[in-house]
């Protein structure tokens, strides 16, 4: 039976999954949802997930909610190619990637893209200060790791590359359409201010799974 995956365009946890079902080359049945007509809220959908939220994932009668769990579960049913990482040192460094972004990277970044992207609060630069400096701070330790790896947590894509992409994607869209010159966020452009991770983001840009992964309304 195929699987059913319940996602929004653009959720960064949705996206990260849909990155992993991807790259596994599983074939699944995709529902995107509105967001706007809230039917992540309706009782059929808290049935599978009772906290309202995106992604989920159906295999028959077992489902999956948590974007983390439903990439262990799609790394359990078809391990190659690997992602979760092949031996105790790489399966931790993919762990503790990820638990970087979900604990502190998404937290300081959606601080400066939440203003930016999501509201017509139109932000002074003065009013994102302590969120860029955050977000500087976790990027260089990312640009850190990328001088020693070609990807963040081996030297192959895992898991760890897919969970990343979609925050930054959000960022540098945000740092794009920032109205306060860009110079004063500072992360633009890449190649300049994170060599290393901007090279990182042209080889994941490469991956079929990521074009075949991307928001569509994005596209529009
Ligand atoms: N920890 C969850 C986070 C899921 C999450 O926050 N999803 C958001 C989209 S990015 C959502 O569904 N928001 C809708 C809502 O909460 O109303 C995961 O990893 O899957």
């Amino acid at each position: 039976m195929t699987m059913k995956f319940h996602w929004i365009s653009g959720s960064p946890y949705a996206w990260r999954a849909l990155l992993a079902l991807e790259s596994k080359g599983f074939e699944y049945e995709s529902l995107r949802m509105d967001p706007e007509q809230g039917t992540h809220k309706e009782p059929q959908f808290l049935a599978i997930n009772p906290r309202g939220q995106v992604p989920v994932l159906q295999d028959g009668d077992v489902v999956v909610y948590e974007s983390l769990a439903i990439m262990e579960y799609l790394e359990h049913l078809r391990p190659d190619p690997n992602l979760m990482g092949s031996n105790a040192i790489e399966a931790a460094a993919v762990m503790q990637c990820i638990s970087e972004f979900d604990n502190y990277v998404f937290k300081a970044l959606f601080e400066i893209v939440r203003p930016i992207l999501f509201t017509d609060e139109n932000p002074q630069l003065a009013d994102l200060e302590s969120a860029m400096a955050a977000t500087h701070r976790e990027l260089q330790l990312f640009e850190d790791r990328l001088s020693v790896s070609h990807y963040l947590a081996s030297n192959r894509v895992t898991a760890a590359d897919l969970s990343f992409v979609p925050v930054l994607q959000y960022l540098l869209r945000a740092a794009e359409k920032q109205t306060v010159s860009d110079d004063g966020l500072g992360f633009l452009p890449l190649d300049k201010t994170y060599p290393k991770i901007a090279a990182w983001q042209q080889r994941i840009e490469a991956l079929p799974a990521y074009d075949a992964a991307y928001p569509p309304h994005w596209r529009d």
